[in-house]
């Protein structure tokens, strides 16, 4: 398939915000997130701006760490408000250049340009241009990737950064990608990646080299999808929300694994709310509720019970989830991962009535 998907990525978001707004910030080690206390504060990095990161700072860093490691970094409070609007703004430009256009969270976003652009020349040209507008008007900088797929082109844009343009063809994608650090395909984070290094998987050029049904016999389902996602094999295509979509998700990997009953409840409850976030904006009832869990070792099991009829009831599904639990209660592993699932989908604008009702 030849498509030409960018992939748009702000750079260092909410501390290019700061620096826009603070000239006497710009090029010094900005760190958004709790105050650090002279190292004693507690909670964890937002992001900081790349100065910063050249001293291993980075998002999701507990900020007394981030305090020993840089000392004279400038510490600031999040101000949502502001990036919110610099978000919307931003939003509002890149959806000008497709009807194929998908937000992601705050700070990216897809496009597809295969009816506007003929190659990939045009749609480098049509980054450069979304750059330049993105700046003058937002006074922002912007990554992009440009490839035939969603996930390539979101590896690509995480390439050049910051203000960077890259672009994997179809003809070139594997040989650019093959010497880079399995971390950098989404999906195999810190944790994942120590599985697949048992495996002496270290490059993503390992996984190009082995048949799809290794993959599958050493990762189950997520080995297929990894391997797909390399390969160029991504069908996803880019939409607000996609009517065939079959089902809605998130999932979340412990920071350690843990057997501790409470965290793990209280994870899925901080999913639930997630998921329900989502279903709420797009109208989004479902019938079937799966829990995932993932123990140590990388056994991974989905355990579903589908109810009578269509809700979005968020309180009813946490009794789901922990009714889907109790099968695993006797399983004396740690939890490495666990996620929630919706399938079954209707789109129904009265459910949200009812739920904003509820919600009030
Ligand atoms: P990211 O795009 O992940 O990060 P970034 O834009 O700061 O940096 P990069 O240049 O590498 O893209 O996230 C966008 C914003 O979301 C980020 O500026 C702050 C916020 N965020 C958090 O609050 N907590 C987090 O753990 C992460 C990853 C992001
Ligand atoms: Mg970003």
């Amino acid at each position: 398939m030849n498509r030409l998907i960018l992939h748009c990525d702000l750079d260092c978001f909410f501390a290019a915000v700061e620096m826009r707004d603070n000239p006497q910030f710009r090029r010094k080690s900005v760190i958004i997130g709790a105050d650090p206390r002279e190292g004693k504060g507690r909670g964890v990095i937002s992001t900081c701006s790349y100065e910063a990161r050249k001293f291993g700072l980075h998002s999701g860093m507990p900020i007394s760490q981030a305090y020993l490691r840089c000392p004279h970094g400038i510490y600031l409070r999040p101000n949502f408000k502001k990036y919110s609007k610099a978000s919307k703004q931003v939003m509002e430009i890149l959806s000008r250049y497709s009807k194929d256009f998908q937000q992601i969270g705050n700070d990216e976003a897809y496009l597809d340009l295969t009816d506007t652009c003929l190659n990939y020349k045009e749609a480098k040209e049509n980054a450069k241009k979304i750059q330049r507008e993105i700046c003058e008007s937002v006074g922002l900088t912007i990554s992009i990737g440009i490839a035939p797929t969603k996930s390539l082109a979101k590896i690509a844009s995480d390439c050049n950064k910051p203000n960077g343009i890259t672009l994997f063809k179809p003809e070139n994608f594997k040989v650019l990608l093959k010497d880079m650090e399995i971390t950098r395909v989404p999906g195999i984070g810190k944790k994942t990646k120590v599985y697949f290094y048992k495996k002496g998987i270290k490059k993503i050029g390992d996984i190009l080299n082995i048949p799809v049904s290794k993959m599958v016999n050493l990762f189950g389902e997520h080995g297929k999808w990894i391997w797909k996602v390399v390969n160029g094999f991504d069908n996803r295509k880019v939409k607000e929300f996609q009517e065939e979509r079959k089902s809605i998700s998130a999932e979340r990997t412990f920071l350690e694994d843990t057997n501790d009953f409470n965290s793990i409840f209280s994870k899925l409850g901080d999913i639930n709310e997630k998921i329900h976030r989502s279903v709420i904006k797009h109208h989004i009832a479902y019938k079937t509720i799966s829990l995932k869990i993932r123990f140590e070792g990388y056994q991974t099991y989905t355990r579903s019970k589908t109810l009578p009829f269509h809700i979005q009831d968020k309180d009813r599904v946490m009794v789901v989830i922990l009714e889907l639990f109790r099968e695993f209660s006797n399983n004396m592993k740690k939890v490495r991962l666990v996620g929630i699932r919706f399938s079954n989908l209707e789109r129904n604008h009265k459910v949200r009535q009812t739920d904003l009702f509820n919600y009030a």
